[in-house]
């Protein structure tokens, strides 16, 4: 590794620290050879994709994930978003549903593809995740359907106190918990929450299908109105009744890949947990520097590094330490940045602007970068990383200069 000097950083002329892109997200690569073989068996078989009958390897990976989620139904979809959109039609929601603003946009795409209106709470701003007064404060002035609630960064909401709120309010409760694959809640596994929990196999996941996703569910009539949307077949003799239908499976590739990766779920989330030590280890001499640790589990599959940038500390803001860190190729991302609620079509859908006035969220939005872990980060990336960081600590003039002049 290079020697401390201001000058070495990117943005002030040096060369940058690392030669290849580092992104965020897990990106764990199975032994090629592994591929091969499951590649191999596919070709053999010559089955591709579910048709009526469910390929093997997709059977085998819902059986797999019941068994890991510990719930009774899975159900294996083309990737999360469509999930979302699946579940909010099978749950019949309408009217308005609670979700926060501090979400990935597709959480609220789901409900505007179903012609729901969003109404975006506010989250606590230390835990990231809904902030349970201003879920109360929603429901006790609104007419409203559905909570979707969000589990975000390997950690999870205040879930079971938003169960005791959806049941005294009387109105239904699901999570989009995409990137709480693996994550625990008071030694419960996430997907036995609410009426359904959705995840996503994306690449960036801890369990990936390349792109792909599960909606988990304990309640089987919902899960066989969701297998019947799952792709059209008018000769089915189904009993269940739904007027919209997708394709939206997961092909035998996508399964294979999938089966490998939770195969190495435990060891890719062991990895990552002492990844994610070391990041607590090193940043804690920065001021103003303060990782949000997975919150509300018991296990989490630390897929996430979320520092929250205090420029009053740091001296920098998160904008500029994020630009000082993308000239070293370190991929680092303004997760979520605007929130959804500024974002067309949402930025016109506040119910009732006076609901929230969703703070938090905005705060978070202007102070939040999620650091590289995973798969493709280890040791010494980190001990750079952070050698960059304390550097531009340093220097925060010559930064400011070179970035402002
Ligand atoms: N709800 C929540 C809370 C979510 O976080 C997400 C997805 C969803 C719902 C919807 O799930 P899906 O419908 O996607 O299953 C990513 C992912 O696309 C998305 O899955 C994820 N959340 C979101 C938070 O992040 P991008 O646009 O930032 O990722 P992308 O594709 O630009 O990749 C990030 C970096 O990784 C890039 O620098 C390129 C690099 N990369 C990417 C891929 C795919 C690679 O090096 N190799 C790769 O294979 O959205």
């Amino acid at each position: 590794m290079r020697k401390g000097k201001i000058d070495e950083l990117s943005i002030l002329g040096g060369t940058p620290y690392f030669t290849e892109p580092v992104p965020v997200g897990q990106f764990y690569m199975p032994e090629y050879s592994r591929y091969e073989s499951a590649l191999r068996d596919i070709f053999d078989r010559r089955h591709y994709t579910s048709q009526r009958e469910q390929g093997p390897l997709i059977k085998q990976l819902e059986a797999r994930l019941s068994e890991f989620f510990q719930v009774k139904n899975v159900i294996c979809v083309s990737n999360a978003t469509l999930g979302l959109i699946m579940l909010a039609e099978a749950m019949g929601l309408t009217g308005n549903v609670i979700v926060p603003s501090w979400t990935f946009i597709a959480t609220a795409q789901s409900l505007y593809w179903n012609k729901i209106t969003p109404v975006f709470c506010d989250i606590d701003i230390d835990s990231q995740h809904m902030a349970l007064d201003d879920v109360e404060h929603i429901l006790s002035r609104n007419a409203i359907s559905g909570i979707l609630g969000v589990n975000l960064w390997g950690g999870a909401a205040e879930v079971e106190q938003i169960e005791l709120l959806a049941h005294q309010y009387g109105v239904q409760l699901y999570f989009d918990s995409a990137q709480a694959v693996g994550c625990e809640i008071n030694d419960r596994k996430v997907g036995n929450f609410g009426r359904a929990e959705v995840f996503s196999f994306h690449a960036t996941k801890i369990i990936t299908a390349t792109e792909g996703g599960a909606i988990a569910t304990n309640d089987d009539e919902l899960a066989d109105k969701l297998r019947a949307m799952i792709y059209y077949d008018f000769k089915s003799p189904r009993n269940v009744k739904i007027s919209k239908t997708f394709t939206a499976r997961l092909s035998e590739i996508q399964a294979a890949i999938a089966l490998m990766s939770l195969d190495d779920f435990e060891n890719n989330r062991l990895n990552n947990k002492k990844l994610h030590d070391y990041y607590i280890d090193l940043l804690r001499s920065i001021p103003g520097f303060k990782i949000v640790s997975p919150q509300g589990v018991s296990k989490s599959n630390y897929t996430y590094c979320v520092i929250r940038v205090d420029e009053s500390e740091f001296g920098l803001s998160r904008d500029e330490i994020w630009h000082v860190l993308r000239a070293e190729n370190v991929l680092a991302r303004r997760y979520f940045n605007p929130p959804i609620h500024q974002v067309e079509p949402f930025s016109n859908y506040q119910v009732d602007a006076s609901l929230t006035k969703l703070g938090n969220t905005m705060k978070a939005s202007q102070t939040t970068l999620q650091l590289p872990i995973g798969a493709r980060v280890d040791r010494v990336a980190i001990e750079k990383i952070h050698q960059i960081i304390q550097l531009a600590y340093n220097d925060q003039i010559a930064i400011k200069n070179r970035l402002y002049h």
